[in-house]
């Protein structure tokens, strides 16, 4: 895969779909140039859940973030291009919103570490398994003519 085909999962979560935000975070992305490559309303179940949040199991807020991402539809989605991961998590800011950059997502719309708003994957190695369990039938890609612009 070519640094222009990078990818990163990025989810609105649900108070983030509740609050009428999935277009304007999908916005910011289509902005900065990424191409979407998937896009789905998803009901997650405790399993896809469990696994996606795996590392945090043993974490005391384990079961209030299940139950905060099994509260409404998550918005679920891909985006590709140069620098998804990094830039991605920049867009989205830091975990906690108390101290998020202002311009972040969760600066811009969000207060509380549990109800931040969004999900960005950490790394490539994440945002591969993140992918293939989020879009379990697999992307297709396509071509972008704008990509000639975005792209030196
Ligand atoms: P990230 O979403 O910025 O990658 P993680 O540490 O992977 O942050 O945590 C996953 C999610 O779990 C956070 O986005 C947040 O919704 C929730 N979370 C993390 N730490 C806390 C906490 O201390 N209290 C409540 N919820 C938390
Ligand atoms: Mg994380």
């Amino acid at each position: 895969m070519s640094a222009n085909e990078e990818r990163s999962f990025i989810a609105v979560k649900p108070d983030g779909v509740e609050r009428g935000l999935v277009g304007e975070i999908l916005r910011r992305f289509e902005a900065r140039g990424f191409k979407i490559l998937a896009l789905q309303l998803v009901h997650p179940s405790k399993e896809l859940l469990g696994e996606h949040y795996k590392d945090l199991a043993g974490k005391p807020f384990f079961p209030k973030l299940l139950a905060y991402m099994q509260s409404g539809p998550v918005a679920a989605f891909v985006i590709q291009g140069k620098g998804a991961v990094k830039i991605g998590r920049a867009m989205l800011g830091a975990t906690n919103p108390q101290d998020s950059a202002p311009g972040t997502i969760r600066a811009d719309f969000a207060l509380d570490i549990g109800k931040n708003v969004c999900h960005g994957s950490d790394s490539v190695e994440s945002a591969e398994r993140e992918i293939a369990l989020w879009f379990p039938a697999g992307l297709k890609p396509y071509t972008r003519a704008v990509d000639a612009v975005i792209y030196e």
